[in-house]
Protein backbone atom coordinates (compact mmCIF):
# COMPACT_ATOMS: atom_id res chain seq x y z
CA UNK A 1 0.00 0.00 0.00
CA UNK A 2 2.91 2.60 1.13
CA UNK A 3 4.03 1.55 -2.57
CA UNK A 4 1.65 3.84 -4.24
CA UNK A 5 1.66 6.58 -1.65
CA UNK A 6 0.47 9.83 -2.84
CA UNK A 7 1.77 13.04 -1.32
CA UNK A 8 0.12 15.82 -3.73
CA UNK A 9 -2.84 15.31 -6.45
CA UNK A 10 -0.51 16.06 -9.03
CA UNK A 11 1.58 13.16 -7.72
CA UNK A 12 1.53 10.12 -10.60
CA UNK A 13 -1.44 7.33 -10.11
CA UNK A 14 -0.39 3.81 -10.78
CA UNK A 15 -3.01 1.22 -9.86
CA UNK A 16 -1.78 -2.07 -10.90
CA UNK A 17 -4.30 -3.43 -13.14
CA UNK A 18 -6.15 -0.46 -13.84
CA UNK A 19 -7.55 -0.63 -17.52
CA UNK A 20 -7.88 3.13 -18.04
CA UNK A 21 -3.98 3.76 -17.23
CA UNK A 22 -3.54 4.72 -20.57
CA UNK A 23 -6.28 6.93 -20.55
CA UNK A 24 -5.32 8.76 -17.65
CA UNK A 25 -1.71 8.77 -18.78
CA UNK A 26 -2.12 10.55 -21.97
CA UNK A 27 -4.66 13.02 -20.38
CA UNK A 28 -1.51 14.24 -18.00
CA UNK A 29 0.60 14.57 -20.56
CA UNK A 30 -2.13 17.03 -22.96
CA UNK A 31 -2.53 19.14 -19.66
CA UNK A 32 1.58 19.52 -18.79
CA UNK A 33 1.58 22.28 -21.16
CA UNK A 34 -1.15 24.72 -18.79
CA UNK A 35 1.42 25.49 -16.30
CA UNK A 36 -0.31 22.92 -13.68
CA UNK A 37 -0.28 23.61 -10.05
CA UNK A 38 -1.63 20.76 -7.52
CA UNK A 39 -5.24 21.10 -6.74
CA UNK A 40 -6.00 20.36 -3.37
CA UNK A 41 -7.17 17.23 -2.03
CA UNK A 42 -7.10 15.96 1.46
CA UNK A 43 -4.78 12.68 1.95
CA UNK A 44 -8.17 10.90 2.83
CA UNK A 45 -9.23 11.03 -0.76
CA UNK A 46 -5.88 10.72 -2.35
CA UNK A 47 -5.83 6.94 -2.54
CA UNK A 48 -8.15 5.12 -0.53
CA UNK A 49 -7.69 1.00 -0.26
CA UNK A 50 -10.79 -1.01 0.70
CA UNK A 51 -12.07 -4.34 0.09
CA UNK A 52 -15.40 -5.34 -1.10
CA UNK A 53 -16.65 -9.41 -2.91
CA UNK A 54 -17.02 -12.03 0.12
CA UNK A 55 -14.99 -12.43 3.48
CA UNK A 56 -13.78 -15.91 1.54
CA UNK A 57 -13.19 -14.25 -1.48
CA UNK A 58 -12.35 -10.62 -0.85
CA UNK A 59 -11.51 -8.01 -3.48
CA UNK A 60 -9.13 -5.45 -3.44
CA UNK A 61 -10.47 -2.12 -3.79
CA UNK A 62 -8.39 1.30 -4.68
CA UNK A 63 -9.77 4.89 -5.36
CA UNK A 64 -7.26 7.19 -6.39
CA UNK A 65 -7.69 11.24 -6.96
CA UNK A 66 -5.87 12.89 -9.59
CA UNK A 67 -5.75 16.92 -9.93
CA UNK A 68 -4.37 20.08 -10.89
CA UNK A 69 -5.41 23.57 -11.28
CA UNK A 70 -4.44 26.35 -13.96
CA UNK A 71 -5.34 30.15 -14.33
CA UNK A 72 -8.28 28.84 -16.77
CA UNK A 73 -9.08 25.46 -15.00
CA UNK A 74 -10.90 25.91 -11.63
CA UNK A 75 -10.01 22.17 -10.97
CA UNK A 76 -9.64 19.23 -13.21
CA UNK A 77 -9.67 16.36 -11.52
CA UNK A 78 -9.58 12.42 -12.22
CA UNK A 79 -11.47 9.26 -9.97
CA UNK A 80 -9.51 6.41 -10.91
CA UNK A 81 -11.52 3.26 -9.37
CA UNK A 82 -10.12 -0.58 -9.41
CA UNK A 83 -11.75 -3.17 -8.25
CA UNK A 84 -10.69 -6.10 -10.16
CA UNK A 85 -13.72 -8.26 -11.77
CA UNK A 86 -16.40 -5.76 -9.56
CA UNK A 87 -15.49 -2.39 -11.29
CA UNK A 88 -12.52 -0.53 -13.38
CA UNK A 89 -13.47 3.17 -13.78
CA UNK A 90 -12.19 6.49 -15.13
CA UNK A 91 -13.99 9.54 -14.26
CA UNK A 92 -12.61 12.93 -15.75
CA UNK A 93 -14.15 15.91 -15.35
CA UNK A 94 -12.53 19.89 -16.48
CA UNK A 95 -14.53 22.20 -14.35
CA UNK A 96 -13.25 25.56 -16.14
CA UNK A 97 -12.66 29.01 -14.17
CA UNK A 98 -16.09 30.98 -15.07
CA UNK A 99 -14.22 33.47 -16.02
CA UNK A 100 -14.02 31.77 -18.92
CA UNK A 101 -17.32 30.76 -21.69
CA UNK A 102 -16.10 27.26 -21.81
CA UNK A 103 -18.07 24.12 -21.39
CA UNK A 104 -17.26 21.04 -18.94
CA UNK A 105 -14.97 18.31 -19.98
CA UNK A 106 -16.65 14.93 -19.10
CA UNK A 107 -15.31 11.23 -19.03
CA UNK A 108 -16.89 8.76 -17.56
CA UNK A 109 -15.11 5.13 -18.49
CA UNK A 110 -16.59 2.42 -16.51
CA UNK A 111 -16.26 -1.49 -16.42
CA UNK A 112 -18.65 -4.04 -14.90
CA UNK A 113 -19.00 -7.05 -14.72
CA UNK A 114 -21.98 -7.13 -17.34
CA UNK A 115 -20.15 -5.05 -19.40
CA UNK A 116 -18.74 -1.45 -20.82
CA UNK A 117 -20.31 2.20 -19.98
CA UNK A 118 -18.56 4.48 -21.72
CA UNK A 119 -19.44 8.61 -22.01
CA UNK A 120 -17.91 11.34 -23.51
CA UNK A 121 -19.06 14.95 -23.92
CA UNK A 122 -18.16 19.02 -23.46
CA UNK A 123 -21.06 19.68 -21.56
CA UNK A 124 -22.62 22.85 -21.83
CA UNK A 125 -22.91 25.09 -18.65
CA UNK A 126 -26.16 26.97 -20.56
CA UNK A 127 -27.66 24.85 -23.64
CA UNK A 128 -29.99 27.40 -24.48
CA UNK A 129 -27.33 30.30 -24.81
CA UNK A 130 -26.16 29.97 -28.35
CA UNK A 131 -23.33 32.00 -27.68
CA UNK A 132 -22.09 29.47 -25.59
CA UNK A 133 -22.69 26.74 -27.08
CA UNK A 134 -22.42 27.48 -30.55
CA UNK A 135 -18.58 27.49 -31.40
CA UNK A 136 -18.28 24.26 -29.81
CA UNK A 137 -20.55 22.06 -31.30
CA UNK A 138 -20.10 22.99 -35.10
CA UNK A 139 -16.09 21.65 -34.35
CA UNK A 140 -17.33 18.97 -31.73
CA UNK A 141 -20.11 17.77 -34.16
CA UNK A 142 -17.83 16.15 -36.94
CA UNK A 143 -15.61 14.09 -34.36
CA UNK A 144 -18.76 13.01 -32.56
CA UNK A 145 -19.72 11.85 -35.69
CA UNK A 146 -16.91 10.16 -37.06
CA UNK A 147 -16.49 7.89 -33.80
CA UNK A 148 -20.51 7.64 -33.22
CA UNK A 149 -20.66 5.53 -36.37
CA UNK A 150 -18.12 3.12 -35.34
CA UNK A 151 -20.25 2.09 -31.56
CA UNK A 152 -23.73 0.80 -30.87
CA UNK A 153 -25.66 3.88 -29.16
CA UNK A 154 -25.98 3.27 -25.12
CA UNK A 155 -29.72 3.77 -25.41
CA UNK A 156 -31.87 6.37 -23.45
CA UNK A 157 -30.41 8.59 -20.70
CA UNK A 158 -33.14 10.09 -18.43
CA UNK A 159 -34.76 12.92 -18.67
CA UNK A 160 -33.89 15.28 -16.40
CA UNK A 161 -30.20 14.73 -17.33
CA UNK A 162 -30.77 16.74 -21.07
CA UNK A 163 -30.16 19.95 -19.77
CA UNK A 164 -26.84 18.59 -19.08
CA UNK A 165 -25.69 17.04 -22.37
CA UNK A 166 -24.24 18.64 -26.02
CA UNK A 167 -25.64 16.60 -28.86
CA UNK A 168 -22.08 15.40 -29.17
CA UNK A 169 -22.88 13.23 -26.54
CA UNK A 170 -20.87 10.24 -27.11
CA UNK A 171 -22.38 7.21 -25.67
CA UNK A 172 -22.54 3.52 -25.86
CA UNK A 173 -22.21 -0.15 -23.93
CA UNK A 174 -19.98 -2.22 -25.34
CA UNK A 175 -19.36 -6.14 -24.02
CA UNK A 176 -16.57 -7.58 -21.61
CA UNK A 177 -14.29 -9.33 -23.57
CA UNK A 178 -12.02 -9.18 -26.82
CA UNK A 179 -14.95 -6.99 -29.09
CA UNK A 180 -14.96 -4.60 -26.18
CA UNK A 181 -11.33 -4.75 -25.82
CA UNK A 182 -10.83 -4.10 -29.93
CA UNK A 183 -13.61 -1.30 -29.69
CA UNK A 184 -11.96 0.98 -26.62
CA UNK A 185 -8.52 0.23 -28.34
CA UNK A 186 -9.64 1.32 -31.93
CA UNK A 187 -12.61 3.75 -31.29
CA UNK A 188 -13.05 5.42 -27.28
CA UNK A 189 -8.98 5.59 -26.90
CA UNK A 190 -9.01 7.84 -30.02
CA UNK A 191 -12.13 9.76 -29.22
CA UNK A 192 -10.89 10.44 -26.08
CA UNK A 193 -8.02 11.97 -27.31
CA UNK A 194 -10.04 13.66 -29.56
CA UNK A 195 -12.65 15.38 -27.05
CA UNK A 196 -9.74 16.52 -25.06
CA UNK A 197 -7.34 18.28 -28.02
CA UNK A 198 -10.58 20.75 -28.67
CA UNK A 199 -11.35 21.32 -25.11
CA UNK A 200 -7.73 22.25 -24.63
CA UNK A 201 -7.60 23.99 -28.12
CA UNK A 202 -11.13 25.82 -26.73
CA UNK A 203 -9.21 26.49 -23.19
CA UNK A 204 -6.07 28.44 -25.19
CA UNK A 205 -8.50 30.58 -26.97
CA UNK A 206 -10.71 31.60 -24.42
CA UNK A 207 -10.43 34.77 -23.06
CA UNK A 208 -12.23 36.51 -20.47
CA UNK A 209 -15.50 37.93 -20.02
CA UNK A 210 -17.09 40.50 -18.16
CA UNK A 211 -18.51 40.38 -14.26
CA UNK A 212 -21.94 39.98 -15.52
CA UNK A 213 -21.50 37.14 -17.96
CA UNK A 214 -18.72 35.48 -14.91
CA UNK A 215 -21.88 35.51 -12.54
CA UNK A 216 -23.98 33.65 -14.69
CA UNK A 217 -21.66 30.93 -15.75
CA UNK A 218 -20.82 30.93 -11.92
CA UNK A 219 -24.81 30.05 -11.96
CA UNK A 220 -24.49 27.87 -14.03
CA UNK A 221 -21.63 25.72 -13.42
CA UNK A 222 -23.37 25.60 -9.64
CA UNK A 223 -26.48 23.90 -11.24
CA UNK A 224 -24.55 21.50 -13.17
CA UNK A 225 -21.99 20.48 -10.29
CA UNK A 226 -25.12 20.32 -7.92
CA UNK A 227 -27.14 17.90 -10.21
CA UNK A 228 -23.89 15.55 -10.53
CA UNK A 229 -23.11 15.30 -7.27
CA UNK A 230 -26.88 14.53 -6.54
CA UNK A 231 -27.12 11.94 -9.27
CA UNK A 232 -23.71 10.77 -9.06
CA UNK A 233 -24.40 6.80 -10.51
CA UNK A 234 -21.07 6.08 -8.31
CA UNK A 235 -22.72 6.98 -5.13
CA UNK A 236 -23.89 3.04 -4.83
CA UNK A 237 -20.73 1.19 -5.50
CA UNK A 238 -18.40 3.51 -3.60
CA UNK A 239 -20.47 3.69 -0.58
CA UNK A 240 -19.99 0.12 -0.50
CA UNK A 241 -16.48 -0.36 -0.72
CA UNK A 242 -15.87 2.60 1.71
CA UNK A 243 -19.27 3.78 3.74
CA UNK A 244 -21.16 6.53 3.16
CA UNK A 245 -19.18 9.01 5.13
CA UNK A 246 -16.60 9.18 3.09
CA UNK A 247 -18.33 8.68 0.20
CA UNK A 248 -20.41 11.44 0.86
CA UNK A 249 -17.44 13.60 2.06
CA UNK A 250 -15.36 12.60 -1.90
CA UNK A 251 -18.51 13.12 -3.91
CA UNK A 252 -19.47 17.02 -2.21
CA UNK A 253 -15.81 17.88 -1.17
CA UNK A 254 -13.85 16.27 -4.26
CA UNK A 255 -15.58 15.04 -7.08
CA UNK A 256 -17.99 17.81 -7.25
CA UNK A 257 -17.27 20.88 -4.78
CA UNK A 258 -17.37 23.98 -6.10
CA UNK A 259 -20.30 24.61 -3.98
CA UNK A 260 -18.15 23.91 -1.04
CA UNK A 261 -14.81 25.27 -2.59
CA UNK A 262 -12.96 27.53 -0.03
CA UNK A 263 -11.82 29.23 -3.01
CA UNK A 264 -13.97 32.41 -4.37
CA UNK A 265 -14.45 31.33 -8.62
CA UNK A 266 -15.50 35.16 -8.88
CA UNK A 267 -12.41 36.69 -7.45
N1 LIG B 1 -19.68 8.39 -12.44
C1 LIG B 1 -19.36 9.60 -11.88
C2 LIG B 1 -18.27 9.39 -10.99
C3 LIG B 1 -17.94 8.05 -11.03
C4 LIG B 1 -18.84 7.43 -11.94
C5 LIG B 1 -17.64 10.50 -10.20
C6 LIG B 1 -16.14 7.82 -9.36
O1 LIG B 1 -19.93 10.67 -12.14
C7 LIG B 1 -18.91 6.06 -12.26
C8 LIG B 1 -16.92 7.31 -10.30
N2 LIG B 1 -20.88 5.87 -13.76
C9 LIG B 1 -20.05 5.40 -12.79
C10 LIG B 1 -20.49 4.10 -12.40
C11 LIG B 1 -21.63 3.83 -13.14
C12 LIG B 1 -21.86 4.95 -13.98
C13 LIG B 1 -23.00 5.06 -14.86
C14 LIG B 1 -19.82 3.21 -11.38
C15 LIG B 1 -22.46 2.57 -13.10
C16 LIG B 1 -23.54 2.67 -12.10
C17 LIG B 1 -24.17 1.32 -11.89
O2 LIG B 1 -24.68 0.76 -12.87
O3 LIG B 1 -24.13 0.84 -10.76
C18 LIG B 1 -22.67 9.09 -17.64
N3 LIG B 1 -22.55 7.14 -16.10
C19 LIG B 1 -23.33 6.10 -15.74
C20 LIG B 1 -24.58 6.20 -16.44
C21 LIG B 1 -24.51 7.35 -17.18
C22 LIG B 1 -23.23 7.91 -16.94
C23 LIG B 1 -25.57 7.94 -18.10
C24 LIG B 1 -25.65 5.17 -16.41
C25 LIG B 1 -26.93 5.67 -15.86
C26 LIG B 1 -26.95 5.63 -14.38
O4 LIG B 1 -26.62 4.57 -13.82
O5 LIG B 1 -27.34 6.65 -13.79
N4 LIG B 1 -21.42 10.31 -15.93
C27 LIG B 1 -22.55 10.33 -16.79
C28 LIG B 1 -22.14 11.38 -17.75
C29 LIG B 1 -20.94 11.88 -17.47
C30 LIG B 1 -20.48 11.22 -16.34
C31 LIG B 1 -22.94 11.76 -18.89
C32 LIG B 1 -20.19 12.88 -18.24
C33 LIG B 1 -19.75 12.66 -19.44
O6 LIG B 1 -19.42 11.44 -15.82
Amino acid sequence: MSLHLRKSSLDPVQIPGWRWQPFLDHAVAALEPFQVIPYPVADAFLQKEGSTGSKAKPVPVTTATWACTTDKLRQVRCACVEAGAAASVLNFVINPSCRFDLPFFGADLVTLPNGHLLALDLQPVDKADADHTLPVWERLMPIFERWRAELPDGGPIPEEAKPYFSPAFLWTRIPLGEEGDDLIERVIRPAFADYLQLYLRLVEEAQPVDDDRAALLLSGQKRYTAYRAEKDPARGMLTRFYGSEWTESYIHGVLFDLEKTTATPLS
